[in-house]
């Protein structure tokens, strides 16, 4: 068999707000636009990924929470309608999806190797998360390939975020290993915001850009701080600074979505490339791409 590969790493924030703005058949709340730059960047994103060739799409979300352990999805399809429990009037969005779920036995084999406590997740009736469904959605709006979606284990919550960055090193590498076996090129989602300080109120229209804006300027510097050192490819110094990062942001790095993604990635040294950032809802976001082929 072929070894297999990882095609593309990317950075793929999911608030629910840029599948608003985009009015996709799918979503019933209607609005008049909104969050253009980030919205230009993932089609940036779409348009780098349209010179690839992929058989799957490996997803890690913060917003299916598990307590104990990280699970995977173990059913082949999906169909239901998923409404974001803080913002209901801007995402309830029909999915139908399918999962590679061969793959995702193989990563969760290979993480119970390392030592991880793992669960395939096998309800027929589960409801996908917004997380999942928001990037995925923008990175390929065609949902015409297989995804494994990965959990957030809350050790952060539960233990520290040593424990967590520890956690999603060993994942992170399982899943490279994983991938590798199984011969099917793969696309890599981290689904997260950077600085995740919302505003505590929404505008009257969601979509009245000029509400919009970091929260403060101290997340800003961290956000920039961040992103500099991902162009830069300096993805071992990114790692170790995330527990300073995630504390001083309230970062939705806290899920451990791009500590796993640079383990997969194995540490790239070459710049990621920046396809945008942006705020939403006084939050941080960047769309960045890692294609290994310019190592
Ligand atoms: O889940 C989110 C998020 N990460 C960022 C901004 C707004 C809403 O939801
Ligand atoms: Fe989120």
């Amino acid at each position: 068999m072929v070894k297999g590969e990882i095609v593309m790493g990317a950075l793929a924030p999911h608030p629910p707000h840029l599948v608003y703005a985009e009015n996709p058949p799918q979503n019933e709340p209607v609005s008049e636009g909104g969050w253009e730059e980030l919205r230009w960047g993932y089609e940036r994103l779409r348009k780098s990924l349209a010179r690839k060739e992929f058989d799957v799409i490996i997803v890690h979300t913060p917003h299916w929470q598990t307590y104990v352990g990280t699970h995977f999805l173990g059913v082949p399809q999906f169909k239901s309608l998923s409404v974001d429990p803080i913002f209901p009037n801007l995402f309830r969005y029909s999915y139908d999806l399918s999962v590679d779920v061969e793959l995702s036995r193989s990563i969760h084999d290979a993480a119970a190797k390392a030592g991880l406590h793992v669960m395939m997740m096998e309800n027929p009736d589960f409801r996908i998360d917004y997380g999942t469904i928001t990037s995925c959605h923008l990175v390929r709006p065609e949902w015409d390939l297989p995804i494994v979606c990965i959990s957030s284990n809350r050790s952060r919550n539960y233990f520290s975020v040593e424990v967590m960055q520890a956690n999603m090193l060993k994942l992170g590498k399982a899943t490279r290993k994983a991938v590798e076996a199984s011969g099917k090129r793969a696309l890599l989602l981290s689904s997260n915001s950077l600085s995740h300080r919302h505003f505590t109120e929404e505008p009257e229209v969601p979509e009245d850009m000029s509400q919009e804006h970091i929260t403060n300027h101290n997340q800003y510097l961290w956000d920039m701080k961040m992103i500099e050192l991902m162009r830069a490819g300096k993805t071992r110094e990114l790692v170790d600074i995330m527990p300073d990062f995630t504390e001083q942001t309230v970062a939705e790095t806290d899920a451990g979505s791009l500590t796993w993604l640079m383990a997969a990635l194995d540490f790239p040294t070459y710049g990621g490339e920046v396809h945008a950032y942006g705020t939403v809802i006084g939050t941080g976001n960047a769309i960045i791409g890692w294609d290994p082929a310019s190592a």
